[in-house]
């Protein structure tokens, strides 16, 4: 069915670009996969001069993101001053970015890619749905959409890598369903943010596509974008369940830091907190044929035309507004509806627009420049196995000592000192050994925050070892004084 709804105003533009409308790849038209595929190239070389740049990475956008990942991966380890992007231990909630920085991550690129063509946008992969491995290589990792990266840049995919590797619905339902964002529960909840990294949702789909996905450079793989689109989807619909619920210590992110420059330009400040609603960027989600544009204002900040592009429904209304003098333009194939709440101000330009083509994107196919050999050159290290439960439970545990953090007084002692724990520890050891190694005391406190050690006076003064150790491991281990 094909009816124009409303057209308010007809403006037109020499050029314009989209803000987004995310969906299901398994939505996306010919000539979208097309123009997707053709502007994931161009911004392997976005000066258009060539791949033999004096700097090959001044103007390759997917090896710059890629090499930033990988170097910015966890740089700092357990240290909680410097920032990093993955796997911060489960209370470092003061540098928790994950969700943050792939959002902004998402948007950057597809920024790019509408620079190339204002009139596409990210799609997702739901890969807790789509485990169907010949449905797969026909449709996302097909001859049309993303297979040609394989070869063409030296991927190495291996599909279906890893048993079970991508989530049931079972596990999504179940991280989906937890109501903290982040919490110092450590090591086994810290909350949403840390369980949805940590887990199959998110672990899922680089280690069962092989080659770059498992890897630290992960996004040199185009697919890597629909994979977080939709991890950042998931978080989107996590929000709107616990409205208020996510939110940031950090004020800033790596990148975004407002001094990292990419091709001449300064990338600015982002504060994560800023991003929580996916409208402060103009990105809404569609689902399953609908797409509801509510609760935003045009505000044309980063695109001098706000564009919703969507084949099938597109119901905006519920406070979408566009003010004085913004300029706004939702196309469809199927239908556009206009609810209450739509608002469109005196000196706005709207228009309402059904394409009359059945494929949408009909403007601007020029999909000249894939099949173009580049594979990367990475320099730095390139790790490999990053999403492994096995690699993320080392890193928890190695780092598990630096984690919990105690105080001890006094410090020298006489008769006694007492020992205080940041969070309740389990099964603790005390043990106190002298110098020559021999074991003084030994006592075990089954939960606790607070253990005070006393009658100490028969020790004679001297240095001691104090060792403590819990499930979690090792917690202090620190020379000691009697007097
Ligand atoms: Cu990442």
């Amino acid at each position: 069915m094909k009816k124009v709804v409303v057209i308010i105003t007809l403006f037109l533009f020499s050029y314009s670009f989209s803000q987004s409308i995310r969906k299901n790849f398994i939505e996306l038209t010919a000539s979208e996969k097309s123009e997707l595929q053709n502007a994931l190239y161009v911004l392997r070389d976005i000066n258009g001069d060539g791949v033999a740049d004096l700097d090959p990475d001044d103007d390759d956008l997917i090896l710059d993101l890629a090499t930033f990942h990988s170097d910015f991966f966890r740089f700092a380890g357990n240290n909680d001053l410097e920032l990093d992007i993955h796997f911060n231990l489960a209370n470092q909630i003061n540098i928790q970015i994950f969700f943050g920085w792939h959002r902004y991550q998402m948007f950057e690129l597809e920024q790019a890619l509408q620079d190339v063509n204002p009139k596409i946008s990210l799609a997702y992969w739901n890969s807790s749905i789509d485990n169907d491995l010949i449905t797969l290589q026909n449709s996302l990792f097909g001859p049309d959409l993303l297979e040609p990266f394989d070869t063409d840049w030296a991927l190495g995919r291996n599909l279906a890598s890893g048993t079970n590797a991508l989530p049931t619905l079972a596990e999504l339902v179940s991280i989906q369903s937890m109501t903290d964002f982040a919490n110092s529960n450590f090591p086994n909840d810290g909350g949403y943010s840390n369980q949805l990294e940590r887990q199959s949702p998110h672990t899922g789909a680089h280690i069962w596509t092989g080659g770059f996905m498992p890897t630290t450079a992960s996004p040199a793989d185009p697919v890597f974008y629909f994979h977080h689109s939709w991890v950042d989807k998931l978080w989107a619909e996590w929000e709107t369940a616990n409205p208020g619920s996510s939110s940031f210590i950090i004020q800033s992110m790596i990148r975004y830091d407002g001094t990292y420059v990419f091709n001449g330009q300064t990338l600015p400040l982002i504060n994560p907190n800023n991003i929580i609603n996916t409208r402060s960027l103009g990105v809404f989600y569609a689902d399953s044929g609908l797409a509801e544009l509510d609760n935003y204002s045009v505000s044309n900040d980063h695109n001098p035309v706000e564009n919703f592009y969507y084949q099938y429904t597109i119901e905006a209304g519920n406070s979408f507004t566009i003010p004085n003098s913004k300029v706004c333009e939702i196309e469809s194939v199927n239908m556009i509806i206009l609810e209450p709440g739509f608002t469109a101000e005196s000196g706005a330009s709207f228009l309402a627009k059904i394409d009359t083509y059945s494929d949408i994107n009909t403007s601007a196919r020029d999909a000249t420049i894939q099949n173009r050999y580049n594979p990367f050159d990475f320099e730095g290290d390139v790790i490999d196995g990053v999403y492994e439960k096995e690699y993320i439970d080392k890193l928890d545990s190695d780092d598990v000592k630096n984690f919990i953090k105690t105080q001890l007084y006094p410090n020298p002692f006489k008769s006694k000192f007492t020992l205080t724990f940041n969070t309740r520890i389990d099964n603790c050891l005390i043990e106190i050994f002298d110098t020559s190694g021999r074991q003084i005391l030994r006592k075990s406190f089954p939960n606790t925050s607070i253990i005070i050690i006393e009658n100490l006076d028969y020790l004679s003064s001297g240095n001691y070892i104090l060792k403590v150790t819990s499930d979690q491991g090792v917690v202090l281990n620190t020379k000691i004084l009697k007097i």
